[in-house]
């Protein structure tokens, strides 16, 4: 563990960075993704390192059709296992999803190490390690899922996804949560509800609206009927621009 004061004015950023740096450490992320997490740390600061209201919102949408979901999963990478391991796992819980490791880069030492460290955190069941399904239109490493996971899934949260995979996705006709903060990349712009937040602030709280909704129907589709994937990626780009 690396002493960061908690007096320092980015005491929170800080120890996210060191997360990522442990998650290289120990096999779990790519050393690509520390260039994500620093590329990520640049759009949360100019948002402010804060939850939008637009961004709370897609949070409450995104529960929503998690919990609507015939069959929903949440997908981990290295940079969310490092990140929120636990959190992924409450999350799943909560919603009654999968949890799938699904890599970018994908290494089957990598794949192995994250649904160990997820098992670690509480996980029951990790997918990810069968590989029999494909989507349709990438190449072969990256065209890589799990048939009765993200195959079969109607509802998919994937944070922090390459642009193709997620279009290709998307094509798929699934649903698509995507964490991601930058509103203008093609993850964030294909997604079906975007959310443009830290995943170390998002993930907690879809967790929290999902439990706050869990019995509610109504309010599920209210959740729902009340975001715009647009005006959201609007919101987002305002708040960068102009602060507001
Ligand atoms: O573990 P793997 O092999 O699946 O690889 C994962 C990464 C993230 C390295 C891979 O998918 C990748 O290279 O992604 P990109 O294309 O760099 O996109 C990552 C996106 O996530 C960028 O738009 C970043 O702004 C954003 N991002 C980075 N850190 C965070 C983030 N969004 C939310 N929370 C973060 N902490």
């Amino acid at each position: 563990e690396v002493d960061v004061p908690e007096s320092h004015p980015r005491y929170e950023s800080l120890l996210t960075r060191h997360r990522i740096e442990d998650g290289v450490d120990r096999g779990i992320t790519s050393r690509q993704g520390l260039i994500a997490q620093g590329r990520g740390e640049a759009y949360d600061y100019l948002l402010g390192e804060r939850t939008l209201e637009s961004a709370d919102r897609a949070e409450r949408a995104a529960a929503a059709y998690l919990l609507r979901a015939d069959h929903a999963v949440v997908s981990v990478n290295g940079n969310a296992a490092a990140l929120v391991p636990g959190e992924l796992v409450e999350l799943a819980e909560a919603t009654g999803a999968d949890l799938e490791v699904n890599l970018f880069n994908r290494t089957e030492e990598r794949i192995r190490a994250i649904a160990e460290y997820l098992r670690d955190h509480g996980a029951e069941e990790v997918l990810g390690l069968e590989a029999d399904g494909r989507i349709p239109g990438l190449d072969h490493e990256r065209a890589k899922v799990d048939a009765d996971g993200i195959g079969d899934a109607d509802v998919v949260l994937v944070p922090l996804e390459d642009g193709d995979r997620a279009e290709a996705l998307g094509e798929m006709g699934k649903t698509e949560l995507v964490v991601d903060l930058n509103p203008l990349s093609r993850s964030a712009q294909v997604a079906t509800v975007p959310i443009i937040d830290n995943i170390v602030r998002a993930i907690p709280n879809v967790t929290a609206h999902a439990r706050e909704m869990a019995d509610d129907p109504e309010a599920q589709r209210a959740a729902i009927e009340a975001f715009d994937a647009d005006e959201a990626l609007e919101a987002a780009e305002r708040a960068i621009r102009d602060g507001a």
